[in-house]
């Protein structure tokens, strides 16, 4: 299976970034983890979007906070999928980050998510490699019913607790 590549801007994304690699292992999905900045470490951010596909990556992820500018940088040198994470970690509360990732040119598209949004980042890059993966789409299928399984136990409870 291809990997999906993750890219945070820095350490301060971790927290955002574990909800994307819990959901990936969930999924039996295997991915690789790298910071690097479109800022402060522009050379490096570069060259692993140039050598993703030959490196086996389906997809990549990238967030980060503030002038996001990661994951338009990632996806102008790349054609693989980008899925952009807007990360809440400044006085404007995400919104730089939100606005900075998603208005991207048209040519260069990144797939944003919401602000923080790490599981659903994962989710969607499960959903496109899942495009040609039978028995990932089954592994997708099964954490959807017991996803709504679990609401549907809440709803039996709600009653209860009122
Ligand atoms: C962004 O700036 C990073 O992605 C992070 O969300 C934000 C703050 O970075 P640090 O100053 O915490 O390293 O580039």
């Amino acid at each position: 299976m291809k990997k999906v590549g993750i890219i945070m801007g820095s350490d301060s994304d971790l927290p955002i970034i574990r909800k994307a690699t819990d959901t990936l292992k969930g999924l039996e999905i295997p991915f690789e983890v790298h910071i690097y900045s479109a800022h402060r470490t522009p050379v490096e951010a570069r060259d692993f979007a140039l050598a993703a596909r030959d490196n086996g990556f389906g997809v990549l992820i990238a967030a980060a906070g503030m002038a996001a500018h990661l994951a338009g940088a990632i996806a102008a040198n790349t054609t693989l999928p980008v899925i952009g994470i807007p990360c809440q970690s400044s006085v404007l509360d995400g919104m730089d980050a939100l606005l900075s990732t998603v208005m991207m040119p048209t040519g260069i598209p990144v797939a944003t998510v919401a602000i923080n949004g790490g599981g659903n980042a994962a989710l969607l890059a499960a959903q496109i490699l899942a495009v040609e993966d039978a028995d990932l789409a089954r592994r997708l299928d099964d954490k959807r019913a017991s996803d709504a399984a679990k609401v549907l136990e809440k709803d039996a409870a709600v009653m209860q607790q009122l």
